[in-house]
């Protein structure tokens, strides 16, 4: 049986949950609980708040965790990080008054910078050979250059209307985060099964988001440039039509070649392009 921290609530709880249903792991949902079991999977979930779950996987309270970067590096527990699962996406950087002239990080040297991440707000200082005071606040701390208690912030930033709504620019970016997968440092032999099995899923859900079933019609004499066209797994698969002189072609694109690519088979004559999401990808 393993044992997974997920965030009771707040920006990663529901994201985690859903990739656990995507895994076709049941869990009730932890509303008022601490911890729950899996039906179909050896799986018991914690529900803990996000910045006590490095902590609770490097005690071996819990095996495995799901947390954000930012958290795991600036908490800087002894864990291990298995694998980035493409949700909770931020960054954290510094932040100045708008008004404020900044030219590069020597800008901030003798300046106060508040923030919830002393530590890489530190880290990344020293790396850089500034001296600065650093201000530790737990919440609110877009407001700390307002009030007159800093000069800059360090927070997380993701569609940056929180520093915008404050009179602040992002001026440095220290780190790029998303939600991770975290486990103890030392796994045994049934443990390290379970995780490749828990792993082996997770995969297969992450390939199919990134990837679309396309079906289109071609005509027999275009058919070989829209097949140059296609990656497919392997080959594209291709089906006679009832219609004299056209085939059916079905094939696999990935999400960042998609747009450009439909152009391109549009071009060279395909029709009837549909587009379907696929829910697992095994390869
Ligand atoms: O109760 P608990 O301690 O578990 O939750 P929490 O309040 O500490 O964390 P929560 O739920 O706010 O965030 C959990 C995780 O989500 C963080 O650790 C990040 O990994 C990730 N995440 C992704 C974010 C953001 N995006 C984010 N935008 N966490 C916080 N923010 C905040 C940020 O602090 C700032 O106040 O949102 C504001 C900025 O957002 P924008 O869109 O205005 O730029
Ligand atoms: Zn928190």
């Amino acid at each position: 049986m393993l044992k997974l921290a997920i965030q009771k609530s707040g920006r990663l709880h529901e994201d985690s949950m859903k990739l656990l249903k995507e895994c076709g792991i049941s869990v009730s949902n932890g509303a008022n609980k601490l911890k729950t079991e899996a039906t179909n999977f050896p799986l018991q979930v914690f529900f803990l708040r996000d910045d006590d779950i490095p902590q609770y996987v490097e005690d071996g309270v819990a095996d495995l965790g799901i947390a954000g970067e930012n958290v795991v590096y600036e908490k800087n527990k002894s864990v291990k990080v298995v694998e980035q699962l493409g949700f909770g996406g931020c960054r954290l950087s510094i932040a100045v008054p708008r008004g404020e002239s900044y030219k590069h990080i020597q800008s901030l040297e003798g300046k106060r910078i508040a923030t919830s991440y002393p530590f890489l707000t530190r880290q990344y200082l020293e790396r850089n050979k500034v001296n600065a005071e650093i201000h530790e606040i737990s919440g609110s701390v877009e407001i700390a250059p307002g009030i007159g208690l800093s000069d800059a912030i360090c927070d997380l930033v993701s569609s940056g209307s929180t520093l915008l709504t404050n009179g602040l620019k992002e001026v440095e970016t220290i780190l790029q985060s998303q939600a991770v997968l975290i486990r103890h440092n030392s796994f045994d032999l049934v443990q390290q099964q379970l995780l490749d099995k828990l792993l082996f899923r997770i995969h297969a859900v992450r390939k199919a988001k990134n990837n679309k079933y396309v079906l289109l019609n071609a005509p027999n004499n275009k058919l070989e440039e829209i097949i140059s066209l296609l990656p497919g797994m392997k080959s594209p698969t291709v089906l006679p039509l009832a219609e004299e002189g056209w085939s059916s072609v079905h094939s696999v694109l990935s999400e960042d070649e998609f747009w450009d690519k439909i152009e391109r088979l549009k071009d060279a004559g395909a029709q009837g392009i549909l587009v379907v999401p696929i829910e697992k990808m095994v390869m």
